[in-house]
């Protein structure tokens, strides 16, 4: 498709260029705001050629390094290609790509994990820096030079206010339908001047559909033709749908108590397989009309909206395999209807999150016998990828899950522990832990009564009497509030790191 047909703003056809050219346009030591978030909207030239300009500096022995802030995680051909030419000083606030993750742990690249719906406001109050160039993608300019989002709002809205200078990626290859799918919220003011964000419901529309730029901003126009990433997951294991059961009987149980309305919540689910199968399993259950809010909507969400089982899902994502991305532009009328994508600081917002009252799920890495929680980091020094969105959606929601397998590495891992070896959701933001095992409902619970139902409940019966053991010999010594054995607290991880499994010898 001629680009023209996508850019009727008829300035900005002098601007279009190579990906190339807009790359010299990026100088070294930039900080640059690209869009992307879970593998979806991320510009698909622009940081190849970047990468390939500061190969090219490093050969002719000049440094050229830039700061990456995005939405969230993007793909190869940008945090990977990146990565791999030496590009990346700095990366905030998520990544998920293992060539910047090794770079990350060896200490290369200085990473800031950060809560998603913190980012753009933190850009504006100046805490992180100024922003040098935005490179955003979009599906096409209107005539009147407003912005057609992608397939991700992500920080786009405060990336193009608050850059000096603007490149636009325009993808011909996104479907010109996607236009008024988006809502982006332009009511955010900076303290003390903001007023409460009016959105009542998770299908409430607050916003205008496209994203706006000062033209005068706009240095650069590059043509992109390709689609986002396969955003694949292999099938539900038993793992994950024991999970998943848990989970349902759970929500199931809560409403016949009365302490979830018959008109179930709107959902937040995190990525990943266990997030999946939970969508799936929600297919096959009694509850109706389900609506989503949540930050990325996968496969699993699409189907339920297919199904009618699912209304409407609020997101600031759409993160597809190929087979579901097939779905979803074939029938792109019907899911403009039931699909809205935000700014991440409204998808993501605490006093939306709090308000709309969300059940959250999200995975985790570890969970010690008291409830804190770490998401992010493997022994206590290694990154994963970061918090993401599950501290927005863990600590405000109205019921919030943990996830995990019992067990990691084969066995060789407990993944309830005496101590996290990193907490990123304390014992006060946590509410629900699940593994294949069973569920423990924290609830109300002081740490001792949370510390014997996370064992008895979540613990894999090979870890099961080492965890009791360690808890009646904390409650034999030292102050009874939380009991621990402080020198013993991390000798679990201490001893998979000399030995390759937790378990004594
Ligand atoms: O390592 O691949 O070398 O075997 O950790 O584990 O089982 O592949 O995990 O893909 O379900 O992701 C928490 C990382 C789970 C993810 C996390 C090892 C394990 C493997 C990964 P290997 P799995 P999943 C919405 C919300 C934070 C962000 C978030 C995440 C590797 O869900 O990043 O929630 N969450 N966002 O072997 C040491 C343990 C371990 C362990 C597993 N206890 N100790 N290693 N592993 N358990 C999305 C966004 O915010 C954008």
């Amino acid at each position: 498709m001629a680009l023209a047909e996508r850019v009727r703003y008829a300035d900005f056809l002098s601007r279009c260029m190579s990906a190339e050219q807009a790359a010299q346009l990026v100088a070294p030591g930039a900080t640059v705001g690209l869009s992307g978030f879970t593998g979806a909207g991320y510009p698909k030239a622009l940081p190849q050629a970047i990468a390939a300009r500061a190969r090219a500096e490093h050969a002719a022995g000049r440094p050229y390094q830039i700061k990456v802030w995005t939405g969230a995680s993007t793909a190869p051909e940008v945090d990977g290609a990146l990565a791999e030419a030496g590009a990346m000083a700095q990366r905030l606030p998520f990544n998920s790509d293992p060539k910047a993750r090794a770079q990350i742990n060896a200490g290369s690249i200085d990473y800031i994990d950060m809560h998603l719906s913190h980012v753009a406001q933190q850009a504006w109050f100046g805490f992180l820096g100024k922003m040098d160039v935005a490179i955003v993608e979009v599906a096409g300019i209107t005539a009147d030079g407003l912005l057609i989002p992608s397939t991700a709002v992500g920080n786009n809205k405060t990336w193009l206010e608050i850059a000096d200078k603007v490149i636009l990626e325009v993808n011909t290859a996104l479907p010109a339908q996607l236009e008024g799918m988006h809502d982006i919220y332009y009511g955010t003011a900076l303290p003390p001047r903001r007023v409460p964000i009016s959105l009542t419901h998770a299908d409430n529309r607050i916003g205008e559909p496209y994203l706006k730029v000062d033209p005068a901003k706009v240095v650069a126009i590059v043509q992109t033709h390709s689609l986002d990433r396969d955003n694949r997951f292999s099938e539900p294991d038993a793992t994950s749908q024991r999970i998943a059961a848990h989970i349902i009987d759970f929500l199931a149980h809560e409403t016949r108590h009365g302490r979830l309305p018959r008109q179930m919540l709107p959902i937040q689910s995190g990525v990943g397989n266990v997030a999946n199968a939970v969508l799936a399993g929600l297919q096959d259950s009694p509850f109706e009309k389900l609506l989503g809010f949540t930050e990325v909507l996968q496969d699993g969400m699409l189907a339920l909206l297919k199904s009618g089982k699912m209304a409407r899902a609020s997101a600031t994502a759409i993160s597809l395999s190929r087979a579901a991305y097939a779905d979803f532009v074939d029938n792109l009328d019907f899911y403009r209807e039931r699909i809205i994508l935000r700014p991440q600081e409204i998808s993501n917002h605490p006093e939306l999150v709090r308000r709309l009252g969300i059940i959250a799920m999200n995975a985790m890495i570890e969970v010690d016998i008291y409830g804190n929680v770490n998401s992010t980091h493997l022994m206590g020094s290694s990154m994963m990828n970061g918090i993401g969105g599950s501290g927005d959606f863990a600590r405000n929601g109205y019921l919030s899950f943990f996830v995990t397998p019992s067990v990691a590495k084969d066995g060789a891992i407990s993944c309830l522990v005496p101590m996290v070896s990193h907490v990123d959701h304390t014992e006060h933001d946590t509410q629900i832990i699940v593994t294949e095992q069973g569920l423990a409902d924290l609830r109300g619970l002081s740490p001792r009564q949370r510390a014997q139902a996370l064992i008895a409940n979540c613990a894999h019966p090979d870890w099961r009497p080492l965890l009791q053991d360690y808890f009646d010999r904390a409650r034999q010594q030292g102050a009874q509030h939380t009991p621990h054995l402080l020198g013993e607290a991390l000798s679990w991880h201490q001893r998979y790191l000399d030995s390759g499994s937790m378990k004594p010898a």
